[in-house]
């Protein structure tokens, strides 16, 4: 009887330990998710999104550009509805300009550090070289690829820095290696990077 009841406090004793543990922590985890919504929240540009819509040297639409933070870097999300069918260079201008119809306005490859053209180029890349697009032979492609040369942020590396930066479509793909632009041809399409 007596060892009945023994048992019976550590018992209980165990499980209101356990119990109060079990409350505390949950109060920790509450306290450090707050603590990073509001980090989040108060980082400058941190949740920035950004989005370019290119067009041709009519004004013609001929695809998308949607752009997030990942990973340290810059997710892209290419969708082309109208473009001429074949694969195509595609790269981040260092100008937030686009002057139809050659829309030379957006200047060279974005390369703040100072590096040549192309993934496959020892002295490249770019920070605003990208993989190649494909459209088909109803014009539409797409491309994802994450740049992890780039950022949405205040940084030097940023594509809103102040200035801004342009997305160009070019005619023909980019062999990745030649500088400065890879071969590609002529600019086909361009759009301005603009947040949200
Ligand atoms: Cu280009």
């Amino acid at each position: 009887m007596a060892r009945s009841w023994i048992v019976s406090v550590v018992g209980t004793a165990a499980l209101v330990a356990c119990t109060g543990g079990e409350d505390t922590a949950g109060g920790d985890d509450t306290a450090a998710a707050l603590g990073g919504d509001t980090l989040a929240t108060a980082g400058v540009g941190s949740d920035a999104q950004a989005r370019a819509t290119l067009r041709d040297s009519l004004g013609n639409e001929v695809g998308t550009v949607t752009m997030r933070p990942q990973d340290g870097g810059v997710a892209f999300a290419v969708e082309l509805m109208a473009a001429p069918a074949g694969v195509h260079g595609i790269h981040v201008h260092e100008n937030g300009s686009c002057d139809a119809p050659a829309f030379g306005s957006a200047g060279s490859h974005f390369a703040p550090e100072g590096r040549q053209h192309g993934t496959d180029n020892p002295e490249g890349p770019h920070a605003g070289d990208l993989p190649n697009v494909t459209a088909d032979a109803n014009g539409r492609g797409s491309l994802t690829t994450t740049n992890p040369r780039l950022s949405l942020d205040m940084a030097p590396q940023s594509l809103l820095r102040a200035g801004g930066t342009a997305i160009v479509l070019h005619a023909t793909a980019d062999d990745y290696r030649t500088d400065p632009s890879g071969n590609s041809g002529d600019r086909i399409a361009c759009g301005v990077v603009e947040r949200g």
